[in-house]
């Protein structure tokens, strides 16, 4: 009998699946490889089912002879490992991630003889209801909001990028790439204080109240899956952050990051160039504990941002508050530095990790970005947060089209820069 292959990445089986396993099963003996956890994070979305559930829904198909665990997304150990005569999947090869799938596939079957069968993709009612159900029920507030905490003991570093708005919400959701053998995109989401007060065209001093800015997760909560991690300045007052816990676990956020500043806020990339206060070790613990106090779900994180580097405090100064805030309750420790170099940020992670091994760490590197993921992650890092790229990247490509169409009294010569108006009309996909 030939050897057949198929891939499955899906927690539901639909009409489309079991059409292909119909057509794949008429080939020959039919080996359904599942992806595992951590590979669907990276490609596809989060799994609502573990693997070895999703394999065990897999067995029970009529036409599938055998199931095992696909350990990466490209399919090199499973062409080379099995040897397929035929390997089946759907011909809905949308994005460049799809793509660089295909390729890989086609390259592998050319070295290790074998051929690549495709089927039409299902376009069915059903299908788009039971993706777009899947969609809603990784949106809900008691799914996504203890995501941040699996994803934790998932993957190497939880990469999360800023968002503002509903539509830097779906970037974050949907840029996805493929590099080498690897296939990649965001974990999270951060909604910073930066670019939500520069959004609105104000200082980064508090100034947004808080309904503001929960509007602002509500338009990103609407179109979105992914974990959100929300930047709580500096709590305000201990009476009210307690409020603000409740309010952002109600919603389905994963995290808060609050700092130990107090009095009026100044961004921290200011460093010691404005008078910026740090809270005394005894208040902010308080304010931590506090916040632990009125949490009502068990996986809502309050992580406590340390100061001490930004404001040339030094490394002992740091730790006895990482030391102190664990402590008081806190979920997590994010460090910060202005530094143009990670040196200070890798010494203190080194020498934190050293005392706490399990306490996660999370870094924010604006002005060192140098460093990469892998380096971090050695060093013990376990949620590096891109803070503000999207909106500085927003704001040239915005002044440039502004300033092209005032220089040539027309719009044609932005023209070239622009996304069509095809796309930009069918950018959002209607219900
Ligand atoms: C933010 O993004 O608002 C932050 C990080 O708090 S930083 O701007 O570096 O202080
Ligand atoms: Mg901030």
């Amino acid at each position: 009998m030939p050897k057949v292959y198929t891939c499955f990445c899906t927690d539901i089986i639909h009409e489309g699946h079991l059409n292909i396993i119909r057509e794949a099963s008429k080939l020959g003996d039919l080996t359904v490889g599942v992806l595992t956890d951590t590979e669907m994070i990276r490609y596809n979305r989060f799994p609502t089912k573990t693997t070895e559930e999703r394999m065990d829904m897999i067995r029970q198909l009529p036409g599938v002879a055998d199931v095992i665990e696909q350990k990466q997304i490209m399919y090199d150990d499973v062409i080379r490992g099995l040897h397929p005569d035929y390997v089946v999947h759907g011909d809905n090869w949308g994005d460049s991630a799809l793509q660089a799938i295909r390729a890989n596939i086609i390259s592998l079957l050319k070295e290790n003889g074998g051929e690549l069968v495709e089927i039409p993709y299902t376009h069915s009612a059903d299908v788009q209801k039971l993706d777009r159900q899947m969609r809603e029920k990784l949106a809900m507030p008691e799914y996504r909001r203890g995501r941040l905490h699996k994803l934790l003991d998932m993957v190497p570093i939880v990469k999360t990028l800023e968002v503002h708005s509903g539509l830097t919400g779906l970037i974050a959701e949907k840029t996805i790439v493929a590099k080498g053998e690897a296939v990649s995109q965001f974990d999270a989401m951060w909604i910073s204080s930066l670019c939500d007060s520069t959004e609105k065209g104000k200082p980064d001093i508090e100034l947004v109240d808080m309904t503001s800015r929960f509007r602002t997760i509500d338009d990103v909560l609407e179109v979105t899956t992914k974990p959100i991690i929300f930047d709580g300045d500096t709590g305000g007052l201990t009476e009210h952050f307690v409020y603000t816990v409740r309010s952002l676990e109600r919603m389905g956020v994963s995290a808060v990051i609050i700092e130990d500043k107090t009095g009026l806020k100044k961004n921290s990339l200011f460093g010691t160039e404005v008078e910026q206060t740090q809270d005394t070790i005894e208040n902010f613990c308080a304010k931590i504990a506090a916040g632990k106090q009125a949490q009502l779900s068990d996986d809502f994180m309050i992580i406590a941002r340390i100061e001490s580097l930004i404001l040339g405090k030094g490394q002992q100064d740091a730790m006895e508050r990482a030391r102190a805030y664990v402590k008081a309750g806190a979920d997590g420790i994010m460090i910060h530095s202005r530094s143009k170099t990670p040196d200070e940020i890798l010494d203190f992670c080194d020498a934190f990790r050293a005392e706490d091994k399990t306490t996660p760490i999370v870094v924010v590197p604006s002005t060192y970005n140098t460093v990469t993921e892998s380096e971090l992650a050695a060093h013990g890092v376990n949620i590096v947060i891109y803070a503000n790229q999207m909106l500085r990247a927003a704001f040239p490509a915005m002044e440039r089209t502004a300033k092209s169409i005032l220089e040539n009294q027309r719009a044609k010569e932005a023209d070239s820069e622009l996304m069509s108006i095809k796309d930009i009309i069918t950018l959002i996909d209607e219900l």
